[in-house]
């Protein structure tokens, strides 16, 4: 399912690069609140979020969590998801634990992937308890795919387990991972035989593979998430200056391809976000 226009996702922080080695990344709630801003204003209308604690390192604290979402309310009116990925270190009961903040959204990835040098661990039975606590509160996920293997999983959970919350299937792919799928346009085509049918997609392309992910999602009628957990290169030899460059090439790409960016009132029509949490 394709539409005229082109949600935006903004991933502004991830998991995995070092404020120290990464100093614009945004680390603290008002790093973030400020960053969603700028980023809502230049054409994002969801935020995947990772939060970080005082020593900067990612947590997930569930005060914090809590703060965050509610402050990101206020200040913004981007969809709030939470990453209920983490960390490759998080425990399970953490993880699950993210939803008690009761975001709009959160993301809920589809099996274990290679992770760089570490492993990020789905495992089934993991997988199902976050769709089904997910429902249970009313909050949209967002099914993460890091290889083809796991839209299959996809199909077995809807089959086995029914919707999600509101009924709507969107589906982020992650490309570009070492040690998930490449980051290309035969890869998505591919990736986008075996999407549920009437489901919507993302995708976003990790590294140096995030311009032509981007291009080929647009080519396919698809939405795309961009930001400084994926990719803090902007260009060969240059380095991202913040979340909002990156959101806003994303922005002017989808106006080129006639699908500009989609307001985040639609976006919440369109992935059946609840106004109840
Ligand atoms: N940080 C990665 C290990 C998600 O947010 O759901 C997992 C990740 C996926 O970023
Ligand atoms: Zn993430």
């Amino acid at each position: 399912m394709s539409t005229a226009a082109t949600l935006i996702t903004v991933a502004p922080t991830g998991a995995e690069h070092a404020k120290a080695d990464v100093p614009n990344l945004p680390v603290t709630l008002d790093e973030l609140v400020a960053t969603a801003r700028d980023c809502e204003r230049v054409g994002a209308a969801m935020i995947h979020v990772h939060i970080r604690g005082a020593d900067t390192r990612p947590t997930l604290d569930l005060g914090l969590l809590k703060d965050t979402v509610a402050a990101l309310r206020e200040q913004t009116g981007l969809v709030v998801q939470l990453s209920t990925g983490g960390a490759v270190t998080d425990p399970e009961s953490d993880r699950l634990r993210v939803l008690d903040a009761l975001p709009d959204s959160a993301s809920c990835t589809m099996g274990t992937v290679n992770f760089g040098d570490d492993v990020f661990l789905n495992r089934w039975e993991f997988v199902v308890e976050l769709h089904k606590r997910m429902r249970d509160r009313g909050i949209v996920p967002e099914y993460e795919i890091f290889d083809i293997g796991q839209l299959a999983s996809l199909r077995r959970l809807l089959d086995e387990h029914g919707a999600p919350a509101g009924g709507h299937v969107h589906v982020d792919l992650v490309m570009g991972v070492p040690g998930g799928m490449p980051g290309d346009a035969e890869t998505l085509v591919a990736a986008l035989r075996a999407i549920p049918d009437g489901a919507t997609f993302s995708a976003t392309g990790i590294g140096r593979t995030s311009l032509p992910v981007m291009f080929a999602a647009l080519a396919a009628g698809g939405h795309l998430r961009v930001g400084m957990e994926d990719t803090i290169s902007y260009a060969r030899g240059e380095r991202v200056k913040d979340n909002a460059q990156l959101v806003a090439r994303a922005a002017g790409l989808a106006r080129i391809a006639q699908r500009p960016p989609l307001p985040a009132d639609e976006a919440r029509k369109m992935l059946c976000v609840s106004n109840n949490n």
